[in-house]
């Protein structure tokens, strides 16, 4: 909250809360607050988060969800959630896994040629361009089913998922470089890295590795190039979190790690367990890796080929000077570059501190060739001591550290403390710390692990909600918790339960920097960003049979699909295209075929396939499932089946009788309607509704809707001229169906005018 708004609601509150003078309902504010039992702390709070309607959140936040396999869009500070994107999961809203498209970028996460159908994501990252969020792409890993998928922001759909072609779980990702060249994945659980090849646990030292993965991102194309990706082999240390350098240290990227020791529990064989083995030692290993040399050596030819992938070898990368290690505290839980580029945070979760090293000291020992020792497997280890500017005593549990606006300002979360320590990296000063409930994990500040931080909230992910909501059952939401952080002193606002997933990491972007389209350019298909070669336009609508294959290109308008009978036989292999061809903002149809187990989300301009073998004989409806119009209901039709040697019987479609009197009372209510639309017309055209391109767009889908009345009006004409009353009756009522579409139109565009300060125009 700006100073300005602050003193308003100052001077409400002083005032005696006099809302409820000017508001229809009776209530004051005071009222309010009693009644609620609310402080005037919780007040403010909730003014600071409170976006009245058709206000607009200051930030996006991209949250991992965790299991679900899916990402969490929410508006910061509202918290109001906006979207989940389905990326390893199906998801049937968006029709993902249900068309064809869409269950190829599935079939793309297919490990050993097997589906797997759902995903464990951690960490989301925003593309960059000079280290600053551009808004244009996200990533995100899959810890469990070691992959990374693509999504374009500018339609907010999955694009693309790579395997990892060498491990076999991962969790250090996704981070990019500062101009996205690449996406870093590190590995988590060592493992052979020869697919499907098995060595016994004893031969954990020699035969089993670690890895980080530089995904060559391929920006015009919007797509992971796996062909210019490599990976760096590393030693069976559990690689856990990474991130690129920036600024200074752009071209090193840094990656911790966890049970350096090496240890292999086995409970069941006497043997102590992972958590005690893997703890015992009193520090583990950073990793740092001059990533561009790196790359220069993969095209110089350097690399072995594993699994057809780029692999630079452990004797390469520590020949070639690219790999070295810093001892680092217990168990460490992040390793996070400061803004400027000159330090990494890494926080020991077994530790009290966070340590800060600086990129310039490790630097300075590489070049003098100052090594205290050599890892079992001969990388050069930095002495702790030559790497480190100084540790700071956070409390228990410290794990992420993310960044403000102002300088040296650092934030970590504590987990055993249940806290958000926020503190100074450039002189050691612990500045406030902050209760969360409970146990959080990682943190989030606005844009805060770019090169430009901005500022303004923070968000806790916790763990555990514990007792925070209603409880749903023994298994209960996450608990983000929104902290302003623009004084010196944070504050908490906003308990958001998070109802889906595990979320680990989440990213925040000013919500300007986000271009979403509105419409696809008719015929696109979503998930190739290429022409759909099922699309057709209005009028060439058509059934094709080759064999036993019955292709069906449909069009889909308010309110109906064309063609709205679909005649099939039985064993028939049957693909439905569908184009939408609305042009109106948010005008999605959907699609589905009962039992066939087929769903589409078709927004404007898309064209998508649905396929499914009709395998059984019946009648089976189809629908749009989006509650698009009035006559959203009557966007219907029938898939027949016939059986094998089915004869048609002598039958006629039932009639209703239409009178002339009813032809001539519908063909009235037409004139009537016609003189509504054309006075929303003449106001539209009176304005400088041009200026509006969400307005165009509104009177091209009415045009249309209109350009169709033509040909029902002529149809009624002829029919009345037979006098075929039934057929000139219903070709009427169509008409006035187009009239409706086109007046719906009409009046959202009047709507939108008049809300946007359109203004007259000269005629
Ligand atoms: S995790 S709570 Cu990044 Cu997977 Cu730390
Ligand atoms: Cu289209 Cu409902």
């Amino acid at each position: 909250m700006n100073k300005t708004s602050k003193r308003a609601l100052g001077l409400l509150l002083a005032a005696g809360f006099g809302w409820g003078a000017a508001a229809s309902a009776a209530d004051t504010l005071q009222d309010v607050m009693q009644a609620r039992g609310l402080s005037q702390q919780d007040v403010l709070a909730a003014a600071k988060t409170y976006v009245p309607t058709g206000g607009r959140d200051e930030f996006v936040a991209f949250s991992s969800g965790g299991q679900s396999g899916q990402i969490i869009v929410y508006g910061i500070p509202s918290m109001r959630i906006l979207k989940y994107l389905a990326v390893f999961t199906p998801e049937p809203w968006q029709g993902y896994g249900f068309d064809e498209s869409s269950r190829k970028i599935l079939d793309e996460g297919k490990i050993d040629g097997k589906s797997i159908a759902w995903g464990d994501t951690h960490h989301p990252a925003i593309s960059e361009t000079d280290g600053k969020y551009d808004g244009q792409f996200l990533f995100i890993n899959d810890k469990a089913n070691p992959r990374v998928a693509v999504i374009d922001l500018r339609d907010f759909e999955t694009k693309q998922i790579v395997v990892n072609p060498i491990y076999k779980s991962e969790h250090g990702g996704t981070f990019v470089t500062p101009n996205t060249d690449y996406v870093i994945e590190a590995a988590q659980y060592a493992a052979p890295l020869e697919s499907k090849k098995f060595y016994p646990l004893e031969q954990f030292n020699e035969k089993y590795r670690g890895g980080v993965t530089y995904w060559k991102f391929n920006r015009a194309e919007g797509r992971i190039d796996p062909a210019q990706s490599f990976s760096i082999e590393l030693p069976p240390y559990s690689q856990d979190l990474s991130d690129a350098g920036k600024g200074p240290s752009d071209g090193w990227s840094f990656t911790n790690s966890f049970c350096a020791e090496r240890y292999v529990g086995g409970i069941e064989k006497g043997r102590p367990p992972y958590e005690a083995g893997c703890s015992a030692k009193d520090t583990d290993y950073l990793h740092v890796i001059n990533w561009k040399h790196a790359a220069e050596l993969v095209a110089a030819g350097k690399a072995v080929k594993i699994n057809g992938h780029n692999v630079l070898s452990l004797e390469t990368a520590i020949k070639e000077g690219v790999l070295f290690l810093v001892p680092e505290s217990k168990s460490p839980h992040g390793a996070d570059v400061t803004p400027d580029g000159r330090f990494i945070i890494v926080s020991g979760k077994l530790d009290t501190h966070a340590t800060v090293f600086s990129f310039e000291k490790i630097q300075a020992a590489i070049r003098a060739k100052k090594f205290e020792s050599k890892d079992p497997y001969g990388v050069p280890v930095i002495a702790m001591a030559d790497a480190m500017e100084r540790q700071v005593q956070i409390g228990l549990g410290p794990l992420h550290t993310q960044f403000d606006s102002k300088p040296c300002i650092a934030y970590t979360s504590v987990y055993v403390d249940s806290q958000v320590a926020k503190w100074n990296y450039c002189d050691g000063k612990v500045l406030d710390k902050l209760s969360v409930q409970y146990n959080i994990g990682h943190l989030m500040t606005m844009e805060g692990d770019s090169e430009t931080p901005k500022g303004h909230y923070l968000v806790a992910l916790n763990k555990l909600a514990i007792d925070r909501f209603t409880p749903v059952g023994p298994l209960h939401p996450q608990n983000h918790q929104l902290i302003d952080i623009s004084g010196d002193k944070m504050q908490l606002l906003y308990d958001m339960p998070l109802p889906l997933g595990e979320p680990h990491y989440a990213v925040a972007i000013e919500a300007k920097k986000l271009k979403p389209g509105v419409r696809y350019k008719v015929g696109t298909d979503s998930r190739t960003d290429k022409p759909h070669p099922g699309a057709v336009r209005a009028g060439e609508e058509k059934v094709v049979r080759k064999g036993n294959k019955l292709e069906v290109y449909g069009t889909l308008i308010r309110s109906h699909i064309t063609p709205e009978t679909i005649e099939a036989q039985v064993g028939d292999e049957v693909t439905i295209y569908l184009t939408n061809l609305e042009r109106a903002e948010d005008e999605t149809h959907g699609f589905a075929v009962s039992t066939f187990n087929v769903h589409a989300s078709i927004e404007p301009g898309k064209t998508v396939a649905v396929k499914f073998k009709a395998d059984k004989e019946g009648v089976y409806p189809y629908y749009c499932t989006e509650f698009c119009s009035a006559l959203h209901l009557e966007m219907q039709g029938y898939l027949l089946v016939k059986p094998k040697g089915w004869q048609p019987v002598k039958a006629t479609m039932a009639t209703q009788g239409y009178t002339e009197n009813d032809y001539r009372a519908t063909v009235k209510k037409v004139a009537d309607t016609q003189a509504v639309i054309d006075s929303v017309v003449g106001y539209i055209t009176s304005v400088n509704y041009k200026d509006y391109p969400d307005v165009v767009s509104m009177v091209e889908d009415a045009t249309d809707q209109l350009g169709k009345m033509k040909d029902a009006k002529a149809k009624a004409e002829a029919a009345a001229g037979k006098k075929d009353w039934e057929q000139a009756n219903l070709w009427s009522e169509q008409v006035f169906q187009y009239q409706v579409k086109a007046a719906d139109l009409g009046l959202r565009a009047k709507t939108y005018l008049e809300q946007h300060g359109a203004h007259k125009v000269a005629k």
